[in-house]
């Protein structure tokens, strides 16, 4: 008779032996680069401050553009959180609240303009689509539709990382952790500003600033002014697996979406290093 129950019980595990906190160990089987999931999805984030909080002198042109685009593409659109989130922010941290406590309030006021508008684009097929729907349903959805809206923001909650009273990860870092792990064929940043600047172009250090056309995002971490999106989009910019760049535009300039999204360089090139020589 031959004795099977080695063979039977055991289940081979290329990571069974070793600790996970060794990456020289590790890396044979966890440093392959990851397949891209959804290769043909463009990823757009429209800037809750500087699109959506103007209304619709702000948000009706972007909306035509996006409509006229779905022919062209499959859009993932996210909504950042604007004013509102601000406003919270402040209420909040008056009230001592913890940054796990602040995150999810703010991320809501993303959902909010993305159900906004989502409405503006419903009768060309778009919904409005719930976190766990972009977790586990992005692809039926897009199948169903040439685009759909979600929320920006990551949803942390109390997993926030405590490292700054206000949210680090909001809507910019929600939107390129997800385009990046759904290996997207690009993600643009839309805002009210030409890209990025050496200096805020409408702080105080206005007259010094100079527009980068193209830069690296470990050159912008060195820059210690303030930037268009949130800092930890540098640090997860810094792992990226898939996308070579992200481009920020400026959404209130007719046609800037749309030539970015055909691949034109129109605004700034912020790049991850993913596939650099
Ligand atoms: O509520 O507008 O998703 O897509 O981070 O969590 O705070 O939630 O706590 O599926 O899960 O407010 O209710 O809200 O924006 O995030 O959603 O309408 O559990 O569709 O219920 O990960 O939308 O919402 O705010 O995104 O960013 O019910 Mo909203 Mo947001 Mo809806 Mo979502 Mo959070 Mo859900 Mo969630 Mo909560
Ligand atoms: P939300 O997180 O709500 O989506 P948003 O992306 O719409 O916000 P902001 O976070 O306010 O908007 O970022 C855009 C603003 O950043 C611009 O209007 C500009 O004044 C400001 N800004 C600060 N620093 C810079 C910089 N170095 N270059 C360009 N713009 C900058």
């Amino acid at each position: 008779m031959v004795d099977s129950s080695n063979t039977i019980k055991h289940v081979a595990s290329p990571l069974a032996r070793q600790t996970l906190q060794d990456r020289q160990l590790t890396r044979p089987v966890a440093g392959v680069k990851p397949i891209p999931l959804l290769p043909w999805l463009h990823v757009v984030k429209i800037g809750g401050r500087a699109i959506m909080d103007r209304g619709h002198q702000a948000i009706l042109p972007v909306v035509e553009e996006l409509r006229a685009l779905l022919p062209e593409h499959r859009l993932l659109i996210l909504t950042g959180a604007g004013i509102r989130a601000r406003h919270l922010y402040g209420v909040g941290l008056d009230l001592g609240l913890p940054v796990g406590s602040l995150a999810p309030l703010a991320a809501s006021e993303a959902g909010q303009n993305g159900h906004l508008l989502a409405s503006l684009l419903a009768r060309d097929g778009v919904s409005y689509i719930e976190h766990p729907a972009i977790a586990n349903q992005l692809a039926i959805h897009l199948t169903a539709a040439r685009a759909v809206v979600g929320s920006a923001f990551p949803p942390y909650h109390h997993h926030e990382f405590p490292t700054s009273r206000i949210p680090p990860h909001r809507a910019d870092t929600g939107a390129f952790l997800l385009a990046d792990a759904l290996g997207a064929a690009s993600l643009t940043l839309v805002e009210d500003v030409d890209g990025v600047y050496t200096a805020d172009p409408n702080g105080p250090d206005a007259a010094q600033a100079e527009l980068l056309a193209d830069v690296d995002a470990h050159e912008l971490q060195r820059q210690v002014g303030p930037l268009p999106f949130d800092r930890a989009l540098l640090e997860v910019m810094a792992n990226a697996r898939h996308l070579r760049h992200v481009q920020l535009i400026n959404g209130r300039v007719p046609g800037r979406l749309t030539a970015a999204l055909r691949g034109r360089h129109v605004g700034t090139l912020i790049r991850t290093g993913v596939g650099a020589a």
